[in-house]
């Protein structure tokens, strides 16, 4: 680049309004992008939902002024979050969605045929109404005949739940500040493990060890806490810090690596983009930080 280059790029990036996602645990480093259209900004009763417009990445959601989805990177996310559990019991029949108000993890769940039920519980009305609008391509799902949506806090969802009729939980939620700190307990990891079959496996999405190392140990140790056995795993994600996002594996015995069902979940041929079979295996190979983080 010459130097003109560098110079008329900083002009034009200084007049440019940019989101950037601040971490108030974290100081002294953030995430950028051009806020190129604002199209919805409105505090629901829960929280503060804003929609905008950026040229790379599409349509972004923040909830509370953090990233949660944005159309061009969510399939990484919600790929790994229900195709990993679900090679290992593709034929699951009865799923929970904890969160996940844009529609994304429902849509990788419906895809499976055997799926009979998914009941998702979204405590914010407003996260689905506002994904049905400017997130089509996340939130078609939600209405999709096998989604049970309700809007209801999980926490109240789960104690009022019988025990061992799930095969799946999935915990969508945001990061444990707000509305959402109440799914990082260990009292609801127990709510969790009794509403699962003994087979029964839940994943939650766990954080990124460069900006959220607290968060990180702490939801890993209380999973561990509760849960026999438990394995974090990741995928890269490029809008949400640190990009290196963490997700948990959580089950009464079931090992994703030994009992994962490679021939049947490649039989189903679904489409995906990020996820596939050699991945799954590859993606629970952790650095040794983290490794030692999540220990
Ligand atoms: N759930 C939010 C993941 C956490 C993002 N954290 C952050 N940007 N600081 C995503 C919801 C997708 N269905």
């Amino acid at each position: 680049m010459t130097e003109t280059g560098n110079r008329a790029n900083t002009t034009q990036w200084e007049s440019e309004e940019w989101y950037i996602e601040r971490s108030e645990l974290n100081p002294g480093f953030g995430i950028a992008l051009t806020k190129d259209r604002v199209l919805f900004h409105e505090r629901s009763e829960f929280q503060e939902v804003e929609i905008f417009e950026n040229r790379l990445f599409g349509n972004v959601m923040l909830i509370d002024n953090l990233v949660m989805v944005t159309e061009k990177d969510e399939f990484v996310y919600h790929e790994m979050i229900v195709h990993v559990p679900m090679c290992v019991n593709p034929d699951a029949t009865a799923a929970l969605v904890i969160g996940g108000g844009d529609g994304g993890t429902v849509r990788e769940l419906v895809k499976y045929p055997a799926m009979e039920r998914i009941d998702m519980v979204e405590i914010d009305r407003m996260v689905c109404d506002v994904a049905r609008q400017y997130l089509p391509t996340l939130s078609r799902a939600l209405d999709h005949e096998k989604v049970n949506l309700v809007y209801e806090d999980g926490i109240q969802f789960v104690k009022n739940t019988p025990d061992s009729i799930y095969d799946l939980v999935i915990v969508d939620s945001t990061d444990p500040v707000g509305p959402g700190e109440v799914l990082f307990t260990e009292e609801f990891y127990r709510d969790c493990i009794r509403i699962l079959k003994d087979d029964g496996i839940m994943t939650n999405q766990s954080e990124t060890p460069f900006v959220g190392e607290d968060m990180v140990r702490g939801v890993c140790r209380k999973v561990r806490e509760v849960f026999p056995f438990f394995r974090p795993y990741y995928g890269v994600i490029p809008t949400y810090p640190g990009a290196l996002w963490l997700f948990g594996f959580a089950s009464k015995g079931v090992d994703p690596l030994h009992d994962m069902r490679t021939e049947a979940w490649n039989r189903l041929g679904l489409a995906t983009r990020y996820y596939n079979t050699a991945l799954h295996t590859a993606c629970f190979a952790l650095p040794t930080f983290i490794q030692k983080l999540c220990e």
